[in-house]
């Protein structure tokens, strides 16, 4: 006769121990898909460490209670975006936390934090002067309090509405009771560790200070989950409806890794998708986010855009969601090449441009019947759906769109654009970026064109930056440095409003390279063209490439003796990559040359050939030292970051 069992045991066995229907118990599910959360919400997370961190190190101790001027506002604001994100997230609304629903929902829910806020201060200052067991409360106990107060007011808030309360059966069980309980301890215990044994003072960086936030708000969301369980869903969201999922994975190597996070702009591919994609399609973006499982959905369409870099990720993903049934496409300067790899991976590749193919896709997607590969036209100019698009997305999503030509005059061997655009360059006609641009106008400050060389067609810029004074808008662009032969050409284009150029200057005028045809036998020339780019009052950021041929530690040397006379407002050294596609690529594959063919070193961050003079393990550690040496010793800006960190380190 099996023994009577308590009440709690009973419990945890359904909760916890023993395997039911589902062998997780909702808990355990519960705290895996919170983790999943508050990791796509990092940045959050980060950025209140940061508040803290400034408030704790530097308001307090210069403006006192002042400080809470600018640090409540900010926290409110925090705390307002992240609740209303989290419901978002939670209610299958928004699959990533994006900033602009951020922003919208801190709108809609600041007073809501507000009021929790402000209370903590107010009482802090009634009860300035009275100690507990000896502890005196300071400013920063309240700014932890007010914390603990924002869990518990969302608490108080989230069962005011009727429909929920947490006695409610199979609501909320022991163990979520347990972890919400655990992490509120967890946090108290960082939080007297950190003020109370000066903890920071052992651990770098103020890990607690972040610890501390991360248990927070996985609390927050934890808590979240629990109650938005038990919500409706909202109107409109159907399981019939069509999905198109448009994902650009996280680069290859560190600096891209987190770049992609914080630095990537909005992939121009995402507007031309959505600009021809059928409008009963719900599209899902996924840009600027750590990729989680909890994203994989069956029945959707799934776009991935991908360069070598981030090809890696791009294949674990689409293998993923074609596992679980999903249609998978892939497309970009890397599966352009190669195809055959990418279909491991993916239902169908576009080879070359999808706007002339990207319509068949759809219709070949909706009668079941894709096909393994699309050819689609390289570089087959701009139809004009796509500027209708631009006409009407948001500026914030365009201004990283903005092309006037495609394609370049140079055939560089490292480069990958002579293939993907071949020989013909492409020109959008000026009336519509004219009238794309004035959509800018007294919005934004500067704009960032992308063409791959914007004096690429000399006649079409002159003509274009002719036009562009009434716009008043300032930009910055890549270009080849021979706009410098051209006098005329680079004052119309500072009348323009041209403040600063990417130029590719790859080699310094020692370099055997020069002697290839093209833009590099510019060389002998470069720092006459630089003077005069600058006497024209344009900026220069000057990109370097190391890797080449001949290159050893002395050329090394001397291309930094080059950047120093050339002294431009930022330098790059990228090291040598031979992108698939390009000359370099198949010589090295051909010559046995190619060491790694692991795409995410495909970053121009590493090497990954052999070289008669250059050891790939040595680079391996020395790169990133070189990169930053030649920033800080050879451009403004780097000087400029050398002495506000030296202004900084002196704080102390
Ligand atoms: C704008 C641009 C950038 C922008 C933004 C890129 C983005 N997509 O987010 C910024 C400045 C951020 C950037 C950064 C880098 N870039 Co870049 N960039 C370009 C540039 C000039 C234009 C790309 C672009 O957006 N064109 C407009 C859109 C509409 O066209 P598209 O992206 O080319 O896509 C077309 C087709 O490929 C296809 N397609 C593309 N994706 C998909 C997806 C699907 C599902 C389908 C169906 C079709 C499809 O259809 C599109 C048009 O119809 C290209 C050169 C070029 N002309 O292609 C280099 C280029 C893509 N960049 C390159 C490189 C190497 C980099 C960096 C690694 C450089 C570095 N050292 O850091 C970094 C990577 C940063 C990161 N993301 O982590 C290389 C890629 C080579 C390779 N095989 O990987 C290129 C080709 C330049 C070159 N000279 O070789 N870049």
């Amino acid at each position: 006769m099996r023994k009577k069992e308590s009440n709690i045991f009973k419990i945890c066995k359904t909760t916890v121990f023993y395997p039911g229907k589902d062998f997780m118990p909702s808990s355990i599910l519960l705290i895996n898909k919170s983790i999943n959360i508050i990791s796509t919400i990092f940045i959050v997370i980060f950025l209140g460490f940061v508040l803290d961190f400034i408030n704790a190190g530097f308001l307090i101790g210069n403006f006192g209670i002042f400080s809470l001027l600018v640090y409540v506002p900010l926290k409110v604001y925090l705390f307002a975006g992240i609740y209303g994100s989290v419901l978002d997230i939670v209610y299958g609304e928004e699959y990533v936390l994006g900033i602009s629903n951020f922003n919208a929902n801190a709108k809609k829910f600041w007073k809501l934090y507000c009021g929790c806020l402000i209370l903590p201060f107010i009482l802090f200052i009634l009860i300035q002067n009275v100690s507990f067991f000896g502890f005196r409360v300071r400013l920063a106990d309240v700014i932890y309090f007010s914390n603990v107060f924002v869990i518990s007011f969302f608490i108080y808030y989230a069962a005011k509405i009727k429909y929920v309360s947490l006695s409610k059966k199979g609501c909320c069980t022991i163990l979520d009771l347990f972890v919400i309980l655990f992490c509120l301890c967890v946090e108290a215990i960082l939080y007297f560790l950190d003020h109370y044994f000066a903890l920071y003072e052992y651990l770098p960086g103020n890990f607690v200070v972040i610890g501390r936030l991360y248990v927070h708000f996985f609390e927050f969301i934890y808590i979240a989950h629990l109650f938005c369980n038990y919500y409706a869903l909202p109107a409109g969201s159907n399981a019939e409806e069509k999905e198109l999922f448009i994902i650009n994975p996280a680069g290859g190597g560190i600096l891209n890794y987190f770049g992609s996070f914080f630095l990537r702009t909005y992939p121009p591919i995402f507007l031309v998708l959505k600009a021809l994609t059928p409008k009963y399609y719900r599209i899902r973006e996924f840009n600027r986010v750590m990729w989680h499982k909890r994203y994989f959905k069956k029945g959707v369409l799934v776009a991935i855009t991908s360069f070598s870099s981030n090809s890696p990720d791009s294949y674990y993903i689409a293998k993923e969601f074609k596992k679980l049934g999903a249609k998978v496409i892939m497309g970009g300067p890397h599966v352009s090449f190669l195809p055959r790899e990418a279909l491991e991976f993916c239902d169908s590749v576009v080879v070359g441009d999808c706007t002339s193919v990207w319509p068949e896709i759809i219709r070949d997607y909706e009668h079941n019947c894709l096909k393994k590969e699309y050819r689609g036209v390289f570089n087959s100019g701009y139809p004009l759906p796509i500027h209708e698009e631009l006409m009407k997305a948001p500026l914030a999503e365009v201004k990283d769109f903005l092309e006037t030509t495609r394609g370049c005059k140079f055939r560089c061997d490292f480069c990958t654009v002579p293939a993907i655009c071949g020989s013909t360059i492409n020109s959008k006609p000026i009336s519509e970026v004219l009238e794309l641009l004035s959509r800018f106008k007294g919005k934004y400050k500067l704009i960032n064109f992308i063409d791959n060389n914007i004096f690429c067609n000399p006649q079409y810029a002159k003509e274009l930056f002719k036009a562009m004074p009434p716009l008043n808008l300032k930009w910055v662009s890549q270009c080849t440095i021979d706009i410098a032969a051209d006098e005329e050409a680079l004052k119309l284009a500072k009348q323009a409003g041209c403040i600063g150029l990417l130029i590719g200057y790859e080699i310094n005028a020692s370099s055997l390279e020069k002697d290839k045809k093209g833009k590099l036998s510019l060389a002998d020339k470069y720092i006459e063209y630089t003077k005069k780019i600058k006497k024209a009052g344009i900026n220069i950021k000057a990109h370097f490439i190391f890797g080449f041929e001949d290159d050893n530690f002395l050329s090394l040397f001397k291309l930094w003796i080059f950047c120093l006379r050339i002294n431009p407002a930022i330098t790059v050294i990228s090291f040598l990559t031979p992108f698939p596609g390009t000359k370099i690529y198949s010589d090295m594959l051909g010559a046995a040359r190619i060491e790694s063919l692991n795409w995410r070193n495909y970053s121009c961050q590493n090497q990954v050939f052999k070289h008669k003079n250059i050891n790939s393990l040595f680079s391996l550690f020395v790169y990133p030292l070189i990169y930053v040496f030649f920033l800080f010793t050879t451009s403004k800006v780097g000087y400029l970051l050398v002495i506000i960190a030296i202004f900084v380190l002196s704080f102390d």
